[in-house]
């Protein structure tokens, strides 16, 4: 075997703080920038005895760009000594699954390529993350080093061998290193059998429980498929959008209520499914919706923690729950009542990894539409339906019964998040910054008709290995518990998102039915002139509510 030497130079644009990396199909297709993240990620986390021994789970969610990614990456794994590659057929692997696989074939990492939710195709968003052994995304120390390595960077090692066939199933060798080519489904819906009663669900669905499912054509499909209608029966048609496409048919496949408006209007018909969900480009993501009402993520959250033990992975109760820091307080009400502790963690599924790895949490979500547990060390889509199955199965209860039931019991954060698109990065970050000298002197003052109890930039220190990660958001949190809290999207590939986020507690049946961005309004009216919006973006009105 002749390993290649190629000279290479440091390739901008890998941010510090980010898990992986995201970028323009054509950035990452052109030259060796692919190529450097993934020698600067083996720099990173090479062990002092080299990876002889070592198993990298490779695959993505199938869009463009991604077959020919895995090809450099096989290479660059063989070239840089790892033992065996794992990679899922054809290069499908959702995120969650990824996930599963490490944990189970006991794998040194995992290279996931995938951009989430962003578009796809020629045009679209490519992206690229390492996890590390316990399935999860990388910690900030670990993409910290990566970010270090990929600024010297001076050389790829990689290999001059033929591309292997990744859409057979076996095993086959590139250099001194194993390939086997796996089936992307079977480990994670053994581990799904594992966690959820399938018989009891199977006889749910026999008995008439609906449900549709879309995958938006993203890598779902494959799962939900083998998962609903194989496993459980659901009749053939209830994935929709099943089958991945290099482009997601022209979709972007983010499951909100803007991408995913034809499900909000079919699960709005009187004759609906029982539950209506999908899933993001990467499978990692959940969308909620029952017949007629939907599910804001914060309170699906609330809703699963507090009815997990009637699935048979929870039975037993749960150990604790985390949220991110702008995701609502739902949570830590159900945490209060069963007597469990409740995190809050910075945005970002990694900082959920060290938790579950400690068993201080069993369940955790963020705002955006990510919930998941202690069996993979990732948000997860499938996973999220199947508790939702496996609650309406067990209490024979609608969704909106339970949300309802759970709002009157626990009382409800009204929520809303409103997302500034494509703005100007410099005006963008000129109102961060000045937003951010604004709030040590906000404590104590009113504004709006509300006091102010604190103000201040988010920072996290990790309650199990005491990391400390700063400049995580800025909040501002009043008097009556109500919050505002501001920061910039890490994952966009365009311009400075700025995402802002609203939540207001209310107790008391009589307000259950309100409009949530009625409830909202006078602090969303104060969010805008807090950070002098209009003034920073000239934008009237936020590109996406949800
Ligand atoms: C967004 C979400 C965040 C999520 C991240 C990755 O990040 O807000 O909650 O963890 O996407 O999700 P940001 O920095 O754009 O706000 V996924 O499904 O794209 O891996
Ligand atoms: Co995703």
């Amino acid at each position: 075997m002749t390993i290649k030497h190629i000279a290479t130079s440091p390739i901008p644009g890998m941010k510090p703080g980010t898990s992986g990396l995201r970028k323009k199909v054509i950035e990452f297709a052109a030259g060796n920038y692919l190529a450097n993240f993934v020698q600067s990620v083996f720099n990173a986390v090479r062990p002092p005895q080299g990876f002889g021994g070592c198993t990298l789970v490779v695959g993505g969610d199938g869009r463009y760009f991604n077959a020919e990614a895995i090809q450099t990456v096989i290479r660059i794994a063989a070239a840089n000594g790892f033992g065996r590659a794992l990679v899922g057929q054809d290069g499908i692997l959702s995120t969650p699954a990824a996930s599963c696989v490490i944990r189970k074939h006991n794998a040194f990492g995992g290279l996931i390529l995938s951009a989430s939710h962003n578009p796809g195709g020629p045009d679209g968003d490519f992206g690229i993350k390492f996890n590390a052994a316990n399935g999860g995304p990388a910690p900030e120390k670990i993409t910290d080093a990566i970010h270090a390595e990929s600024m010297r960077i001076d050389e790829i090692l990689t290999l001059n061998t033929p591309a292997v066939d990744i859409g057979r199933i076996g095993s086959q060798r590139v250099g001194e290193m194993l390939v086997e080519v796996i089936d992307p489904v079977a480990d994670y819906v053994e581990l799904m059998r594992n966690l959820f009663d399938f018989n009891a669900l199977r006889a749910a669905i026999a008995g008439g429980l609906r449900l549709t499912f879309d995958a938006m054509h993203a890598v779902t499909g494959p799962y939900a498929h083998a998962i609903f209608e194989c496993e459980l029966g659901a009749p053939a048609g209830t994935v929709k959008n099943g089958t991945p496409l290099p482009d997601f048919g022209g979709h972007h496949p983010d499951p909100n209520l803007v991408h995913a408006k034809h499900l909000l209007d079919l699960m709005m018909a009187p004759d609906a499914p029982d539950l209506g969900a999908a899933s993001d480009g990467d499978g990692d993501r959940n969308l909620i919706i029952g017949r007629g009402i939907f599910i804001p993520p914060s309170d699906s959250l609330a809703m699963l923690a507090a009815n997990a033990h009637l699935a048979p992975a929870y039975r037993n109760g749960i150990a604790g729950v985390a949220r991110s820091m702008p995701t609502s307080a739902a949570v830590d009400r159900v945490a209060a009542r069963l007597e469990v502790p409740c995190f809050e963690t910075p945005t970002g599924w990694k900082f959920f990894g060290n938790l579950l790895d400690a068993g201080r949490i069993t369940l955790c979500g963020e705002e955006s539409a990510g919930t998941g547990s202690n069996h993979v060390r990732e948000k997860d889509g499938v996973w999220a339906v199947l508790l939702w199955l496996s609650i309406i199965a067990a209490r024979r209860q609608s969704v909106a019964e339970i949300a309802r039931g759970h709002w009157a019991a626990y009382g409800r954060n009204y929520y809303t998040r409103h997302d500034y698109e494509g703005l100007d990065t410099a005006a963008a970050q000129a109102l961060m910054k000045t937003l951010g000298e604004l709030l040590p002197r906000l404590a104590g003052t009113s504004v709006g008709g509300r006091g102010i109890a604190m103000a201040d930039d988010f920072s996290y220190t990790d309650p199990v290995d005491g990391s400390v990660s700063q400049n995580q958001g800025l909040r501002v949190i009043f008097e009556d518990g109500a919050r505002i809290v501001y920061r910039l999207s890490g994952t966009g590939t365009t311009g400075a998102t700025l995402r802002v986020y609203i939540e207001r507690y209310e107790a008391g049946p009589a307000l259950l039915a309100q409009d949530t961005q009625a409830a909202l309004a006078d602090l969303i009216a104060t969010s805008r002139d807090l950070a002098r919006l209009n003034e920073f973006t000239g934008r009237e009105h936020p590109d996406v509510i949800t």
